[in-house]
């Protein structure tokens, strides 16, 4: 039996007992009650599931003695983003035969399906499983899906040891079985003998890890805003390599004062061969140092920032070995990837906005799900989920466009031209009615906030462009902490008003105003804009301008 220390959180002493992550799941999962038992919950979590309910009729019911409306939110990893056609058009089916008939895409490049009862979990991770993908460990204390660029993912393709995205999952995807036997075997309950990494153990990590790889000139995927960052970068002795950042993470908790949003800082150079020892030396180091006895305070960049970066670098070094200095990194704005682009090998690709990352219809048969299915149906090309909760579809030739676009057109999917300067880039998390932790609506309400947002910036005259983001709670899904305004799920009715981050994502936003009703929202950022308008350089971005002269 492994013995947790008594400090330790009540999580820790279910995934201690869990016989790596198996706990009562076969057999909860087999019962007939709708939900499962709050250890069980914990447990779904490393297989990519999220007990959920209705949060719109949870008060109704309550007060009228009724259970609560049960259903799992399945999240897929996709490292990098990338599907194959096939694999899309499986997601596709899935969205009908056993979810709310949306796929919803991720800020990190997954996939996630929302309104799954228990009985059909087992079903999707079939599916899943059949077509070369799955959710396990895309949640739960384990190193992530990670992110790359998508000019990356898809270039990443020609390297013949593999695009680093697929190299990290397949060195840090927890080598239990216990997915395997519970969700798709089925037939068997558990394993004599299964063994786990070193790196994991029987309590696995403190909390989640995240890793995202930019591309060397641009910030699409929110590098900063990582436990572990990657940047290509040529260092001039040993060639090419990454710039590693570590420390970075945006949730906060309003009940715990030292919580903070924290951006990660260069650790040391590596070359291609190197990163996953590397790696895996940041993430020994984690599992040895993170605090296992308070969730809000487990995530890495607290370990960062409270030893400091010295410290915390000599702790790696110990593990791996002496480390290179890092060097410079300089990343220009997040590049959207939207509309036509011409590959290197003469193909397209096209990126469209999905709003929020929900694809879904509008009505039978139109709408964004069914335009993809008719431009998919025949042709083998690749997808992209980015990290700003687009898709691309890539391999494309000059002769299909036109064609492309009048199937999108006849859907009413907007061209990347049609789109307001605000909505292009703006983002929000699931929130109301998903999300156990929302305190807000968010993604229900983005186009009202775009809309009204996009009113404002449209008085300043010129197609100025803002990013825009959007959550329910301070655990910031959506990344508004280092937006150039974000706006934060304060009370039940309020939001906080974020502004002075960048489109480079390098600088933390801060706070203008607290407890502000969503329509007052354009208000607040009225003088902001008007200032930027009289006073920006020219070209200056908004959030850049805020950073340059403050908001005092
Ligand atoms: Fe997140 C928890 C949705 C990206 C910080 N996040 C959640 C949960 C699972 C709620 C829960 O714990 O019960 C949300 C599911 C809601 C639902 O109904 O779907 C949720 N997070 C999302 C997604 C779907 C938002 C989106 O609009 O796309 C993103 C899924 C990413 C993925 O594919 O893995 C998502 N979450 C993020 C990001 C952005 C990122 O990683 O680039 C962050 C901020 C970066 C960071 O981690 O610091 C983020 N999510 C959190 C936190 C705060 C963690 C902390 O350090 O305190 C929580 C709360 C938690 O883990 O307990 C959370
Ligand atoms: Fe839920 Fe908060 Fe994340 Fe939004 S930011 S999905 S409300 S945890």
């Amino acid at each position: 039996m492994t013995v947790t220390n008594p400090t330790s959180s009540p999580v820790e002493s279910i995934k201690a007992g869990s016989g790596l992550l198996r706990g009562a799941l076969s057999a909860e999962l087999a019962a007939a009650e709708p939900n499962v038992s709050a250890d069980s919950a914990q447990l779904l979590k490393f297989h990519g599931v999220y007990a959920q309910d209705d949060r719109d009729t949870r008060r109704a019911r309550s007060l009228a003695g009724e259970a609560l409306e049960y259903s799992f939110m399945i999240r897929v990893a996709i490292p990098g983003g990338r599907l194959t056609t096939a694999q899309w058009l499986a997601l596709d089916a899935v969205a009908d035969d056993v979810a709310d008939g949306s796929i919803r895409l991720t800020t990190r490049q997954a996939v996630q399906f929302h309104g799954v009862a228990k009985h059909d979990l087992r079903r999707v991770a079939s599916t899943l499983h059949d077509h070369l993908l799955t959710s396990f460990a895309a949640c739960g204390d384990v190193v992530r899906n990670t992110v790359t660029c998508p000019d990356l993912a898809l270039s990443g393709l020609a390297d013949p040891r593999g695009d680093v995205a697929t190299c990290i999952a397949r060195a840090f995807t927890p080598a239990t079985r216990a997915h395997w036997e519970i969700f798709v075997d089925g037939a068997l309950a558990a394993s004599d003998g299964d063994v786990e990494h070193d790196f994991y153990g029987q309590t696995y990590l403190p909390r989640k890890f995240k890793i995202a790889i930019a591309h060397p000139d641009e910030n699409c995927v929110d590098v900063f805003a990582q436990d572990l960052g990657l940047v290509p970068t040529v260092h001039p002795e040993v060639g090419d390599g990454f710039v590693v950042l570590v420390g970075g993470g945006l949730g906060r908790s309003y009940a715990q004062d030292d919580t903070f949003a924290h951006l990660a800082e260069p650790l040391t150079f590596v070359t291609r061969d190197e990163v996953i020892d590397l790696i895996g030396a940041v993430v020994d180091t984690f599992r040895d140092l993170g605090d296992r006895g308070n969730r809000r305070r487990a995530r890495m960049k607290y370990v960062v920032a409270d030893r400091g970066m010295t410290d915390f670098a000599a702790e790696v070094s110990r593990r791996y070995g002496p480390l290179r200095p890092p060097i410079e990194v300089h990343l220009g704005p997040a590049e959207d990837h939207l509309g036509w682009r011409e590959d290197r090998d003469g193909d397209w690709r096209l990126g469209i906005r999905v709003g929020a990352g929900r694809v879904r219809d509008v009505a039978a048969g139109i709408g964004l799900r069914s335009a993809l299915r008719e431009v998919l149906g025949g042709r083998a090309l690749r997808l992209v989920v980015t990290a700003q909760q687009d898709l691309i579809i890539a391999g494309v030739t000059a002769s299909e466009r036109d064609e492309i676009d009048r199937v999108l057109a006849r859907h009413g999917v907007r061209a990347v031209d049609q789109l307001g300067s605000v909505e292009r880039s703006a983002l929000a998390c699931p929130a109301l009615p998903t999300c156990g932790q929302a305190l807000t609506e968010a993604e229900r309400v983005l186009p009202h906030v775009v809309d009204a947002v996009q009113g404002e910036v449209d008085r300043l005259g010129g197609a100025r462009r803002i990013q825009l983001r959007m959550t329910g709670c301070p655990n910031g899904c959506a990344r508004p902490a280092v937006a150039e305004v974000g706006v934060v799920g304060r009370t039940k009715t309020t939001y906080d008003v974020y502004v002075g981050g960048g489109p480079r994502g390098d600088r933390l936003a801060w706070v203008v105003r607290e407890k502000v009703r969503l329509e007052d929202v354009p208000g607040v950022l009225r003088p902001y804009l008007e200032r930027w308008r009289d006073e920006g350089r020219d070209g200056e971005a908004f959030g850049d301008f805020i950073g340059r002269v403050g908001t005092s």
